[in-house]
């Protein structure tokens, strides 16, 4: 994407640049994104609330830090050092993640770190990383998925959240044969179905029993016994034989009645799977965020290693990512057990290594800290923290059960945010600093396969704006470090993070600036003696120790929380294309507004009647945890026994007023796509 002058009201226009993902095509969100950085209500001057009155003004930014610094410090010596909380975000550059983890560490010694992406791809990360040893969304091109005669995508639905990969996934002429998993009939289901692929439309929470029946109907119908196929299982994975026996118990007319996919369509996925000689399994949120969602992704990958894709040319494995910097953001030590480079915070390696980098003995570095829905459960509470930091996030409304966490966020004594608009979270802050936006700074993003891509401020931010990295900087000195240990220039903090990484799994240390601008294809692991970087991972072996891929096993098991009498019906949530995330961006751009202007919720036409609602009436959905108001939305194609809501609109309306925050016990994801709701007329 490039920023030209001259858009509407002289603000920088977006245009597409020919790149392999996007193919030069861009979704609404980004040909409108420049929008934002002229929003009206734009944050341009340090804010800086009165309790008692609840009322804000506007203070310079040395008497915003001085006030934070002195806040931070009283109560870091009154409770410790774990009194002071950090949430980061994968929104951020690699730059800016690894300096936030750092300040964490360093200038606040907290171990209170974690950020939005334990709500994202963790559960897929967990799983990559037990079966490969390595964990980069795509271990391969985007540009090989075109090649494959079938694809099948779960949980995800790429037509609405990332346009751009459609054209890999249905390129014109010779389209891959998609099946698409999904509760919802989604434009992303509409566009298999006219390529003349497939939609299974299992009940949510069930993907568990469905990839379970499905590697069934592959080793009963003989798609696992083809010779490369065992040659593959013997030489480059282990654990078949267990997965093969917890996949005997899930008949197709077992899997049937758990999933409501029919044994017909489960026969059919089964063969376009296992006849395809070139084949790729791709998850996304859908089957993730669940508190089974490791396990699940764990079936899925194992469908993929029955198979012999992972690790071979023109087929594989591959979680799509979601935020702007999701793959890279989760890399540079923002998460609360973890280094950058991707490394481990009890790996005494990688401690030695960082501490070295940041030149403290490893000692000093705290150990792991609470995961991200935990750390805002315990925010204002006896043992939790009792101030926080937020940088790019909005958890008011992103966060599950989110009214309670507005709760928790009130309940902290001090709350810093740093934002360009006054998000949800912002409104209920101490302190407010207004910080420049995307087009505004220098930086490094790495995309869902493993590519660094460097980005140039295309203009300077508004007077009284910020950078995040400018903001960290005049915070640590104030804390008592050093203002070299912070610099505020984003190649500077690249040229360090780049020996941090050295050696961790995700590695940047031979990473060169040069071929970077060059716009060189540098996909990690970039160790120094390989800067041209691994397109493709795992051809020769995976990252074990051993070498090989394993399948892990599991048994399906229900969702947290099960339709009962009084909470009948299945709500999952996710995204629509016109709006992003909390909504805290696009519900400031009027075009995108106007096309999706409200909080609704999607149900089946007899589902409605039974509830005595209608097409287009205002209704109440209710759960455990709370209630949200949303017009309803009929739609034919919905399953009888689920709803839908978008996530991306905050107050009565906010999907995850109703949400479970029960958690996944290896990746700590709640629970966003199954809890048990009632729909009423409002
Ligand atoms: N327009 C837009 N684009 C975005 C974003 C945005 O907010 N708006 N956000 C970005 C981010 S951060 C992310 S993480 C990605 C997410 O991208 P996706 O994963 O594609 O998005 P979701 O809508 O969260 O979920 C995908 C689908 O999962 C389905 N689903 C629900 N429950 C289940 C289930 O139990 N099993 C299965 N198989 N499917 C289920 C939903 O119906 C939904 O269609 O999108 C990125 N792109
Ligand atoms: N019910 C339900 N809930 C979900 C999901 C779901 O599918 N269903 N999906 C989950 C997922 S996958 C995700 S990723 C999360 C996202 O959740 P959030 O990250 O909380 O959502 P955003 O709206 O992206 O909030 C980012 C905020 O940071 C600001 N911001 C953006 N970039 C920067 C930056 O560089 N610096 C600073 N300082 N601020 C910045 C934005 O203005 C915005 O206010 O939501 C999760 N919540
Ligand atoms: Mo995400």
């Amino acid at each position: 994407m490039t920023l030209t002058p001259g858009g509407p009201e002289g603000v920088l226009a977006v245009t597409p640049r020919e790149f392999p993902v996007n193919r030069g095509g861009l979704c609404q969100k980004g040909w409108t994104s420049a929008t934002l950085l002229s929003a009206p209500d734009r944050l341009t001057a340090p804010l800086l609330r009165d309790r008692a009155t609840g009322e804000t003004r506007e203070v310079s930014w040395d008497e915003a830090l001085d006030h934070i610094a002195t806040r931070l410090l009283h109560l870091r010596v009154e409770h410790g050092p774990d009194a002071v909380a950090v949430f980061g975000s994968g929104a951020l550059t690699n730059e800016k993640a690894y300096i936030l983890g750092k300040f964490a560490r360093l200038a606040l010694g907290t171990s209170q770190i974690d950020y939005n992406g334990r709500f994202c791809m963790s559960s897929a990360a967990a799983a990559g990383n037990r079966a490969f040893g390595l964990d980069r969304g795509l271990p391969f091109p985007v540009t090989d998925l075109s090649g494959a005669e079938t694809i099948l995508l779960a949980g995800a639905n790429p037509a609405e959240t990332m346009p751009p990969l459609m054209g890999h996934l249905a390129p014109a002429g010779r389209r891959p044969r998609l099946i698409v998993v999904d509760p919802r009939r989604t434009p992303t289901a509409e566009a298999a179905l006219r390529g003349g692929g497939a939609h299974l439309q299992p009940a949510p929470g069930t993907d568990l029993a469905l990839a379970l029946g499905l590697l069934h109907l592959l080793v009963t119908e003989g798609h696992t016994r083809t010779p490369r196929r065992e040659g593959y299982r013997s030489t480059r994975t282990s654990g078949w034989a267990q997965a093969r026996r917890a996949a005997a118990q899930w008949w197709p007319e077992r899997t049937e009645s758990v999933t409501g996919v029919s044994v017909a369509d489960l026969r059919q996925a089964a063969t376009a799977l296992g006849t395809a000689r070139r084949a790729y399994v791709l998850t996304g949120r859908g089957t993730e965020q669940h508190s089974k969602g490791t396990d699940t992704v764990s079936a899925w990958i194992n469908l993929a290693l029955a198979l012999g894709l992972p690790g071979t040319e023109g087929s594989g494995y591959g979680c799509l990512t979601g935020q702007g910097n999701g793959q890279g953001g989760r890399e540079m030590g923002q998460k609360a057990d973890q280094l950058p480079g991707y490394s481990s915070l009890t790996d005494p390696v990688a401690r030695e290594r960082v501490a070295r980098v940041w030149g403290i003995t490893p000692e000093e570095l705290p150990g792991p800290g609470r995961a991200a829905t935990e750390l805002l459960d315990a925010l204002g509470t006896q043992d939790g923290p009792a101030a926080m930091l937020v940088v790019g996030a909005n958890p008011a409304v992103s966060a599950p059960r989110s009214h309670h966490v507005a709760e928790r966020l009130r309940a902290l004594r001090f709350l810093v945010v740093a934002d360009f608009v006054p998000s949800e979270t912002a409104l209920l802050a101490d302190v407010v600093l207004p910080v420049a936006q995307w087009a505004e700074e220098d930086g490094t993003m790495t995309n869902l396969e493993g590519r660094v891509l460097r980005r140039r401020a295309a203009q300077a931010p508004p007077p009284g704006v910020r950078t995040d990295l400018d903001v960290l900087r005049g915070l640590a000195v104030r804390l008592g470090r050093r203002a070299e240990e912070f610099p505020s220039d984003a190649d500077t903090v690249l040229a360090e993070l780049r020996p941090a990484t050295a050696g961790g799994a995700a590695d940047y240390s031979g990473l060169d600036p040069v071929r970077l601008a060059a716009g060189e294809p540098l996909h990690w692991p970039l160790p120094a003696h390989r800067p041209a970087g691994t397109p493709r991972l795992f051809l020769d072996r995976f990252a074990h120790p051993d070498g090989r891929a394993r399948f892990h096993s599991a048994d399906h098991r229900d969702a947290a929380e099960l339709p009962d009498e009084h909470y009948p019906l299945y709500a999952t949530t996710g995204r629509v294309l016109q709006h992003y995330q909390s909504g805290a961006q696009t519900r400031r751009v009027p075009e995108l507004v106007a096309a999706e202007p409200e909080p609704y919720v999607e149900v089946h036409p007899d589902t409605a009647r039974r509830a005595g609602v209608s097409d287009g009436a205002p209704a109440r959905v209710v759960s455990r945890r709370g209630t949200v108001r949303a017009r309803v939305r009929e739609v034919a194609s919905m399953r009888l026994d689920t709803v839908f809501l978008p996530f991306h609109f905050p107050g009565e309306g906010a999907a995850n007023a109703l949400t479970n925050p029960a958690l996944d016990p290896v990746s700590r994801m709640p629970e966003f796509k199954v809890c048990a709701v009632r729909l009423e007329s409002a």
